[in-house]
């Protein structure tokens, strides 16, 4: 073939799965064959250099690094946007609007918009060649940053197909995906670099590098939510539709994009989108509403610093600034002791806060906390809030190190670390009052042994009170010393007698659950019980066998091994089934006759009963692959509120898709109970 004509070729199918991959989220050929094609178009490029193109996909990446950006002018001033906090102010900027179109109209439709929280960027195109990226600056005055843009894979180095004006500028948001967010900071604390404090800033950092080798080194992407200067064609006359348009050139777009019609489908658009956030593959900070109608948007026009068309609802603050007080050591079932930052109260992500996770000791170390530094806690979705850094300009001159304490707070037990872990473990095992209270708590709870009214107060009291060491005790409660406690009724120490009688009947999987071995989870549990079909089995059962298991690793089979060889432990066993707690052995089954032997499955999307990783245990348990991705080999998907790409694929491939509530009914049809 003419080698102009391959090296043609070989730039347009590159486009166009570049385009398909990046724009439409749809990606059709093996990176292998992707890679195939660009080292053969290198390798033409390099032999004939008079082929090469600025535009072409091998030229994304410019060698020399600058010393300065240089400012540029926007033409077109790049406005922010007012906020709204509540659904109080989206009313009344709805009303505004309304007022000012002089009653010309009854209701407004909206486009909404997800409000990406990363660095304004404008492109320029002209004759639908990239010609200069430069970034908001202050509106007026921007940076240059078209080399940086230009290795952002998202942006097209031209525009595909025709139509679009001889200038034209388009805006958006350049961010950076949460997982290549925590991907760049795993690499950084390994590399013993500074972390990213979230991905906005990493998203900063990463554009506004003078090298833009390292820009391409980052995972960023581009999303489209408008135009600035246009000159030399027309657009569309509506914002969706222009955005329509600006994909067709193949410019990224907000796939959640929608348009609505009146204020009270926009507070539901809101709401809807706020349940999904954290679900989304990127950080998002409210939902932006702009009025849809173009010539609408020219009558209302502008004011001093933003559109009047156009409003962002935030959503609450994720990340709020407040004073740690003291740390608290907890300790956990295991004996992991927990750092538990102690905060004035500070209302973040919805709720107020006034405790916070250190995690370890390797945290409190790396984040250089001190008593009476001012932090940021983060608080997003329903993860428990945490201080992800110190604001060093306020750290008061008496702020003094936190150190670990070298005996357990509570029963004063050595405490050790365990090589390769960065958890501290007090060494008490069940002598420790707070390892005995956590061990009872998760005995009695409802996936566990399931002891109705014997909730966490009552255990603490029954601890505190020398009723109880550890869970065999339980069996052997009087009921008079019972009605001993204090604020405790006849009627509640008959209820929680009674509870005890009929927690007695369990399961087997239940009961290798309660009993709190370290690393074995419920799923595990039920591979347990499937397995060895009954407790001499299980408890005669040596590593080699336990590692036959599916779900069950070195770590876990040393854990069930140290339980079994336990006396102390055993003897809580022998003395609970002497009192009378009992199960009925399971039939074994090979392991090709689980439920679901045989078939591949695939989890997607948020589930809300129980977490992606627990489904896929639970599906393993029953003998499913669990796969990442959906193929025709795919026997089914369950999909959470926020699937995407995998749900469409299923969708397409005719999987069949089973949604949360249906996915919790087939479990319970096995056995398993979230
Ligand atoms: C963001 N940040 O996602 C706008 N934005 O429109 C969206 N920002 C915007 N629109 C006009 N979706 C000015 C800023």
């Amino acid at each position: 073939m003419d080698t102009e004509l391959e090296v043609e070729n070989l730039r347009e199918q590159l486009d166009t799965w570049n385009y398909q991959y990046y724009v439409l989220d749809q990606p059709t050929v093996p990176d292998a064959e992707y890679d195939r094609c660009m080292r053969r178009l290198l390798q033409l490029e390099v032999s004939h250099p008079e082929l090469v193109r600025p535009d072409s996909p091998t030229q994304r990446v410019g060698a020399v690094p600058l010393t300065q950006f240089h400012q540029i002018s926007h033409e077109v001033p790049m406005l922010s946007l007012d906020n709204a906090f509540d659904a109080q102010d989206l009313r009344d900027f709805n009303r505004r609007l309304l007022e000012r179109l002089g009653g010309a109209v009854e209701q407004l439709e909206y486009a909404c918009e997800p409000k990406l929280d990363g660095i304004a960027v404008s492109l320029l195109y002209r004759d639908g060649q990239l010609q200069r990226g430069a970034t908001r600056g202050d509106g007026t005055t921007g940076e240059d940053i078209t080399l940086n843009v230009r290795t952002i894979p998202s942006i097209p180095l031209h525009l595909r197909g025709d139509g679009f004006p001889a200038l034209l500028e388009v805006r958006g948001e350049v961010y950076i995906p949460t997982a290549g967010f925590e991907q760049l900071n795993t690499r950084a604390r390994e590399q013993g670099d500074k972390t990213f404090v979230n991905p906005r800033n990493a998203a900063a950092g990463s554009l506004r590098q003078l090298d833009a080798r390292i820009t391409a080194q980052r995972s960023l992407e581009m999303c489209c939510y408008g135009v600035g200067l246009v000159n030399g064609g027309a657009l569309p006359d509506h914002h969706d539709r222009v955005l329509d348009r600006l994909q067709e050139w193949g410019l990224r777009i907000n796939a959640e994009s929608g348009v609505v019609c009146g204020i009270d489908a926009c507070d539901d658009y809101y709401e809807a989108l706020a349940v999904r956030r954290e679900s989304l593959p990127y950080d998002i900070d409210g939902i932006v509403f702009k009025v849809n109608d173009l010539a609408l948007q020219q009558r209302l026009g502008f004011g001093s610093r933003a559109p009047r068309w156009a409003i962002a609802r935030k959503f609450p603050a994720q990340e709020e600034m407040t004073r740690l007080l003291d740390v608290q050591f907890q300790v956990g079932r295991t004996g992991a002791i927990t750092p538990v930052a102690r905060l004035e109260p500070v209302f973040v992500g919805g709720v107020t806060v006034s405790n916070a996770t250190l995690h370890n000791s390797d945290e409190i170390e790396r984040l250089g906390v001190r008593f009476g530094d001012t932090v940021i806690v983060r608080r997003a979705g329903d993860v428990i809030p945490q201080v992800v850094s110190v604001v060093m300009e306020r750290r008061p001159p008496d702020a003094h190190p936190i150190s670990f304490p070298d005996r357990c707070p509570v029963c004063g037990s050595a405490v050790e670390r365990e090589a390769g872990e960065a958890t501290l473990r007090c060494m008490g095992g069940l002598v420790c009052a707070a390892q005995q209270k956590a061990a009872i708590k998760h005995f009695a709870s409802r996936r566990a042994l399931d002891i109705e009214g014997l909730g966490d107060k009552l255990v603490e009291q029954l601890v505190d009170e020398g009723l109880l060491e550890n869970v065999a005790d339980l069996y052997v409660l009087e009921r008079e010393r019972i009605l001993g406690l204090e604020r405790m009724g006849e009627k509640s120490a008959d209820n929680l007698l009674l509870a005890l009688e009929q927690s007695k009947r369990t399961t087997l999987p239940r009961f290798i659950f309660a009993l709190g071995i370290r690393e074995v989870g419920e799923a595990t549990a039920l591979s347990l019980a499937r397995y060895f079909g009954s407790w001499e089995t299980l408890s005669a059962a040596r590593e080699e066998q336990l590692l036959e298991v599916d779900d069950v690793g070195p770590v876990v089979a040393d854990h069930l091994v140290q339980f079994f060889d336990s006396p102390s432990s055993m003897g809580v066993v022998a003395a609970l089934r002497e009192a009378g707690v009992n199960w009925p052995d399971l039939e074994l089954l090979p392991v090709e006759d689980l439920p679901l032997s045989g078939q591949t499955w695939v989890v997607t999307g948020k589930l809300q009963a129980l977490g992606r990783n627990d489904a896929k245990r639970h599906l393993q348990a029953l003998g499913a692959k669990v796969a990442g991705s959906v193929s025709a080999r795919t026997n089914c998907v369950v999909a959470g509120p926020g699937a995407g790409s995998k749900l469409t694929r299923a969708d397409e491939l005719g999987v069949e898709v089973f949604d949360e509530q249906a996915f919790l009914a087939l479990l319970a049809d096995h056995g398993v109970t979230i």
